[in-house]
């Protein structure tokens, strides 16, 4: 099987690409570099060093004796992907070449346009090359949980559902209430997609996952192979943060209450997740929606967990809360189904949280004098007001 992955360099492209190269899988991976670009731009950089391109090539070839191909190209420039789909002739296409942050979007009116600009045009370009090259392609999209928000009902796995409309009935789109231009720019992904599907009949399998944590999967076995791990306020997620933070001695930034509650999941099985999507997909012309997830939790009950693993590590940690820069419900119901993954029998999360969250300390704690320097990115200053 050859898999293209859009955004090959990134944290998930990247663990990605080694779980594929190790099933023995073809992977041609595309690139702009931009996050690390970016991140470098935020005056901060991964907590866990990472190779340049050329390097990780190399280490692919030495580790694996996979085949690998790597293209530094721009998404939003059709011609290019279009030369590179052609070229390669790719069973299924990963995207995950997109702004993912949500505070990046934030941040002023050039921000949120570039998010918009760069993830909408991104899929709209994907969309058309696999309509003029191969309907048969699988579009492997990520998307995100947070398309919906928060809402006060049972999160369906579908992209449709019933509803009731002053006494008429009919199938709609899944009502979604999106918290940044990020998210809101995965929702207008989504409907495009869907039109598409609709359109041409072109395969889409969409994941609405959660936020990921960790700091390895099981092919990540060398330093050479790390994939980069941000915690800076608009790179990191919460618990790859909160894990920085311990090692750092700093109090855990819970933002307001701390009730807010999301789906997590691991870096391990998020991986193995989309690598099971890969080989199972969904029939030709199908649409097919993800909740990506294990397990639900809340921001308090993160800081708990991250205090229990570092406090086996020696590491006294306390959680602060502190004002919320974002506008979110801090306590609120939150249910997704979750259908499709432990159909593929990823039921339940492979590794207990507590452990996975001991590991990821205990291999940011060899980086403790690298992650010093920059413990001035850790508190956040991008207000959603
Ligand atoms: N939070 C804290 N303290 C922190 C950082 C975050 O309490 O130091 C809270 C936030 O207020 C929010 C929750 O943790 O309520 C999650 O924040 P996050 O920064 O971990 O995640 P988010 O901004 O929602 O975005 C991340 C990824 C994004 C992905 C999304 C999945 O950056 O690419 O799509 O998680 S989801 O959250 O389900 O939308």
């Amino acid at each position: 099987m050859r898999v293209i992955v859009l955004g090959g360099d990134g944290y998930l492209g990247w663990a990605l690409t080694l779980r594929l190269i190790a099933r023995g899988y073809e992977v041609v991976a595309v690139d702009n570099l931009y996050t690390r670009r970016a991140v470098e731009e935020c005056g901060s950089t991964s907590a866990l060093p990472i190779l340049n391109t050329v390097e990780r090539a190399k280490a692919i070839k030495e580790i694996f004796d996979g085949n690998y191909k790597f293209y530094m190209a721009d998404v939003t420039d059709y011609h290019e992907l279009y030369k590179i789909i052609e070229e390669s002739k790719p069973d299924a296409i990963v995207h995950f070449a997109e702004q993912r942050s949500a505070p990046y979007s934030m941040r002023s009116a050039r921000h949120a346009a570039y998010t918009m600009y760069n993830n909408i045009v991104s899929t709209i370009n994907l969309i058309y090359a696999v309509k003029e090259i191969d309907k048969n392609i699988h579009i492997v999209k990520m998307g995100t949980l947070g398309e919906y928000g928060t809402p006060n009902f049972d999160i369906p796995e579908s992209a449709f559902v019933d509803a009731h409309i002053n006494d008429k009935k009919d199938s709609i789109i899944v009502p979604k209430f999106a918290n940044s231009w990020y998210h809101w720019s995965k929702v207008h992904d989504t409907n495009n997609l869907i039109f598409a599907n609709k359109l041409w009949g072109i395969t889409v399998t969409d994941i609405m996952q959660g936020p990921v944590y960790g700091s390895r999967t099981k092919d990540i076995r060398d330093e050479r192979l790390f994939t980069r791990l941000d915690f800076d306020e608009t790179w990191g997620t919460v618990l790859n943060r909160f894990c920085v933070e311990a090692v750092l001695g700093l109090p855990l930034t819970v933002y307001g209450r701390g009730g807010q509650t999301r789906g997590f999941l691991s870096l391990e099985d998020s991986v193995e997740a989309l690598a099971r999507l890969i080989e199972h997909p969904p029939e030709t012309g199908g649409y097919r929606v993800v909740n990506q997830f294990t397990q639900a939790y809340s921001i308090n009950e993160l800081a708990k967990i991250v205090s229990n693993a570092a406090a086996k590590l020696g590491i006294e940690v306390k959680a602060d809360h502190i004002e919320n820069p974002r506008v979110e419900k801090e306590e609120h119901y939150y249910n997704p189904e979750r259908k499709v993954l432990p159909s593929l029998g990823l039921s339940k999360p492979s590794v207990d949280i507590e452990d996975a969250v001991y590991e990821i300390i205990r291999d940011l704690s060899n980086y403790k004098e690298r992650l010093e320097a920059y413990k001035e990115v850790i508190m956040p200053k991008v207000r959603w007001r």
